[in-house]
């Protein structure tokens, strides 16, 4: 049984490879929606539907459990969909509030994200959850997606573009920033030049991961085969660019 991540387009791969690092007997089923990304300007009614659309079409496969590799659609959706089917399922919120509350030492975090996922709150609530007196500064940064979605994560246009957008941000005193859209970390380059040295960024992938491995350990349902899984890959738009992004990123053949 394999694991099914799923995102807007490729952002989720972030989480995937990370996977693939911390589990590597894991097969991985993943789903991104290139055809209707960006989902940060939508509302979040309509990005639970297409969540709950994707999920309907991954069901098929009979995964093990479920990741909403999407803090978008996590925030709109990660409650109606743990409702909806009987195996676990998975956000990136929580993983990325908590290894932000492990990595502040003074308690001020930074978030930035879709504008969906800043406008919904959730990390705020999350994080406020873990350490009530956390201080918490967030900025949406909806410039940065459909550079990520053109495959344009290592040029002038994308280092320019992330200036801009945490022009407000870098000049509030947090010690941590949360890369709160699974998109980023293929920009953690330029926000890391950004931001300067004193800010630890922070991904949700790795807690996200650890989250898996438990829940599978738990279940007594981590993989045991010796053989390498073969993954599989559906985008809903452009099949070329999306191949072209996932094997850039993860460094092999899909
Ligand atoms: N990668 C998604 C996220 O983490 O919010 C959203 C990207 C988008 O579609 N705007």
């Amino acid at each position: 049984q394999a694991i099914a991540i799923l995102d807007s387009g490729v952002g989720g791969l972030t989480v995937a490879k990370e996977v693939m690092r911390q589990l590597p007997r894991e097969k991985i089923i993943y789903f991104g929606d290139t055809a209707r990304a960006p989902y940060g300007p939508r509302s979040s009614e309509e990005v639970k539907m297409f969540t709950e659309q994707i999920v309907d079409y991954l069901i098929q496969f009979n995964p093990k459990l479920i990741v909403i590799a999407c803090n978008t659609a996590t925030a709109a959706a990660l409650d109606y969909i743990s409702d909806k089917v009987d195996i676990p399922v998975i956000g990136v919120i929580h993983p990325g509030a908590r290894a932000a509350i492990s990595a502040t030492k003074t308690g001020r975090v930074g978030v930035i994200g879709t504008v969906g996922t800043i406008g919904s709150g959730a990390y705020t609530a999350a994080l406020k959850q873990l350490s009530p007196y956390i201080e918490v500064v967030s900025q949406a940064c909806p410039a940065l997606v459909p550079l990520v979605e053109q495959g344009m994560f290592r040029s002038k246009e994308s280092d320019q573009a992330v200036i801009e957008s945490l022009n407000g941000i870098k000049h509030e005193p947090i010690d941590t920033l949360i890369l709160g859209c699974t998109h980023y970390p293929f920009l953690v380059e330029p926000i890391g030049r950004a931001m300067g040295p004193g800010v630890k960024l922070i991904s949700s992938a790795d807690e996200t991961a650890r989250e898996i491995s438990t829940i599978l350990y738990d279940k007594g349902k981590l993989a045991r085969g010796d053989d390498s899984p073969v993954h599989q890959f559906f985008c809903s738009g452009d099949a070329g660019i999306f191949q072209k992004i996932a094997m850039d990123w993860l460094g092999e053949q899909i």
